[in-house]
């Protein structure tokens, strides 16, 4: 069977002429205005970005390379002994499009284990960072620090030729996907573990096993979990904070290393990647407050207008771009009805999912009362005993290096170039709609 980069050289090849004479004959066709509340309004609904490793419905959720969530559990590999979809066929899926055999899945999972191992100046640099220092923060550091071998930067330097261009920026994508791991379960020992722990990479496990492994995890239902929040997690089409920073980011020509680092930044934010944090922080301060484990319905529905009240926004509802139940969401509840059906956590998680919606829809201004993929997934690692709320984030960061990545390589395999839109003044912008 093929390996990665013949199948993706292929499909660089035609997919190249294939864009080319779309973009040239079309090239003036328009596919949308802008208004200027758009410009005002965090840019939402403007057609301004390519994806093409997946794609965003409002009514129906992300799709990658066409492929639902469901159609991953249907048409992607797994482990003998899992249900779960693997990782290594997401990725491969986002970066070829096509569905990968077994054997090709388990090639991934081969090259990502033998590069996975850590240059020790990453590894002290990790372990000279302060323990209260944001797992993000240090989950970024650690990433930009990787940048020291990048292949892009070495080629670049010697004279890369923009048609090439992809082809290094893949090998860096490989790299850094398979040290993440390795950095991410290091910071998670330093904090947590006091430091000890395991960090050499069992041949015989797949990428979220050696993962699991690494933090100290060894149930193989954890191991599970990981393989879908890693699958669900890697890609939410390009207009997210993190996706578009890490391609605005890239469009410059910084490596991938850095350019990720830059997505992970924004990941960090709480309206964005850091509400999965928000939400255990804020289900265990109402559990603290309302005395029980699992409260009733009643005061589940005071404690939520009384965070209203003081002007908070309820942590994992609403979306920018979607309009219904994120199938992540489901996903995850899927998960915890076989694995943990009486866990009081995924009870309390189904009082909110019930209280919750019909209370947004009432203040009047909330576009979507439905929640995100982020007020599931604390919970259900909360009852495999990973109580570090603060870590939730670094999960989902791994996560999305599959989506990102191999978006960047494909902008590259297209030479797109530097992103730089317009901007204007407020005195501008009245000038011109004074033109209209
Ligand atoms: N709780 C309370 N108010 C909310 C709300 C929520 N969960 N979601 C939206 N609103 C409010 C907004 O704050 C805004 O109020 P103002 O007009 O007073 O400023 C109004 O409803 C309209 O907002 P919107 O158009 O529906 O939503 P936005 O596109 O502006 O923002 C998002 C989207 C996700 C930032 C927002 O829904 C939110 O803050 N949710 C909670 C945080 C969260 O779960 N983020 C994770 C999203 C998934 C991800 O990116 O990882």
């Amino acid at each position: 069977k093929a390996d990665l980069r013949t199948v993706v050289a292929e499909q660089v090849k035609s997919e190249r002429a294939r864009v080319k004479k779309f973009a040239v004959e079309k090239a003036n066709t328009k596919i949308g205005e802008v208004t200027v509340s758009q410009i005002y309004g965090g840019m939402r609904g403007i057609p301004a970005l390519l994806c093409e490793t997946s794609s965003l419905d409002p009514e129906e959720g992300i799709r990658f390379r066409g492929l639902t969530i469901q159609d991953l559990y249907d048409k992607l590999p797994k482990l003998e002994c899992g249900e779960e979809p693997l990782p290594e066929a997401v990725f491969w899926l986002l970066m070829t499009g096509k569905i990968p055999s077994k054997e090709q899945a388990k090639m991934i999972t081969d090259e990502w284990n033998d590069k996975a191992e850590l240059p020790d100046y990453v590894k002290k640099l990790i372990d000279d960072m302060p323990t209260d220092l944001h797992p993000m923060s240090q989950l970024s550091i650690a990433v930009t620090s990787l940048n020291k071998d990048s292949q892009f930067m070495k080629a670049y330097k010697k004279g890369l030729k923009k048609l090439d261009f992809w082809k290094y920026s893949l090998e860096d994508t490989m790299t850094l996907i398979a040290k993440l791991p390795n950095i991410a379960a290091r910071i998670y020992r330093n904090m947590y573990r006091g430091g000890k722990g395991c960090d050499e990479i069992d041949k015989k496990l797949d990428w979220s096993g050696n993962f699991a492994r690494m933090m100290d995890y060894e149930d193989p239902i954890f191991h599970e979990l990981l393989r879908l929040y890693l699958s669900i997690h890697c890609d939410h089409d390009s207009g997210n904070v993190s996706s578009h920073t890490t391609h605005l980011v890239a469009s410059a020509l910084s490596d991938p290393f850095i350019s990720y680092a830059a997505g992970l930044n924004g990941l960090a934010g709480p309206l964005h990647g850091l509400a999965n944090q928000e939400v255990l922080v804020w289900i265990e301060k109402m559990r603290k407050e309302l005395g029980s484990e699992n409260p009733p319905e009643d005061q589940v529905r005071d404690y939520v207008q009384k965070t209203l009240k003081a002007g908070q926004v309820i942590p994992g509802f609403g979306h920018a771009e979607l309009r219904k139940i994120d199938p992540r969401y489901t996903a995850q509840q899927d998960f915890a009805k076989v694995y943990l059906p009486n866990y009081e956590g995924f009870l309390l998680v189904n009082t909110i999912f019930k209280v919750v919606p019909p209370i947004l829809e009432s203040l009047g201004k909330v576009k979507n009362p439905w929640p995100n993929v982020d007020a599931h997934s604390g919970t259900l690692l909360m009852y495999f005993g990973m109580k570090e709320m603060q870590f939730y984030t670094v999960l989902f960061g791994v996560s999305r290096a599959l989506g990102v990545l191999s978006s960047i390589t494909w902008h590259r395999a297209f030479v797109i170039p530097i992103e730089r839109p317009k901007s204007y003044t407020t005195e501008d912008l009245i000038e011109l709609v004074k033109k209209q």
